[in-house]
């Protein structure tokens, strides 16, 4: 949204307090889980819902390609990668014990799931072409997504920043003023892709 120049209200959600599981949040995304777009009386969950809704409420941006292109079709399909494929993987990194009634179980979860999450990442790495972006010469929401996980994915033993193509990627994305403007506002210090 920082992108769109639209006006907007972040609030952010406490996890350490599960203020995502509380009845007033579970109201708006049963799921419970962050993020959610209210806007009005229309609530929106699932973050490549919001991203798709946003880029098509605003086509001026140009944070997509148009509709019923090739290109646009490219680009559902990366952006479903991202948020079908890899984004429940690195889920199941963090919250491994999640995933197992056995309580020593966890550790072996997450060292299962980091190598499938470095295969994932690898499958973007060798897809990228010359760029400057995801989609070449346009930027889109592609960048956007693929910076977020690869910050989500910077404990992996191999971690994206390490693949040349996508830390290209993340470090044009790092000097971008609504990018910098919305790790500011988020409270992230540090190297954003780094430990
Ligand atoms: N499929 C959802 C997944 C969102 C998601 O997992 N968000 C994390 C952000 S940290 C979360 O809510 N984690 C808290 C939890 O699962 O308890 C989406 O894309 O919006």
């Amino acid at each position: 949204m920082q992108e769109l120049g639209v006006e907007f209200e972040l609030e952010l959600v406490d996890r350490d307090k599960n203020a995502h599981k509380t009845d007033e949040y579970l109201k708006i995304n049963p799921a419970g889980r962050i993020p959610t777009l209210v806007d009005g009386d229309f609530v929106l969950f699932e973050t490549a819902a919001i991203c798709l809704h946003l880029v098509d409420c605003n086509p001026a941006a140009g944070l997509a390609p148009d509709i019923a292109t090739p290109e646009r079709a490219r680009f559902y399909q990366w952006l479903i990668f991202m948020t079908n494929t890899i984004q429940p993987d690195i889920l199941m990194f963090y919250y491994h014990d999640r995933y197992t009634s056995d309580p020593d179980g966890g550790p072996f979860i997450r060292q299962a799931i980091d190598q499938r999450l470095v295969e994932w990442f690898e499958i973007i790495e060798t897809a990228l072409g010359e760029g400057p972006y995801f989609m070449g010469e346009n930027y889109s929401v592609l960048d956007i997504y693929l910076l977020m996980l690869s910050r989500w994915g910077r404990f992996l033993t191999r971690p994206p920043r390490d693949m040349q193509k996508i830390n290209n990627i993340c470090r044009l994305l790092l000097q971008r003023p609504a990018v910098q403007q919305v790790i500011a506002r988020e409270g992230i210090k540090g190297d954003f892709l780094g430990c």
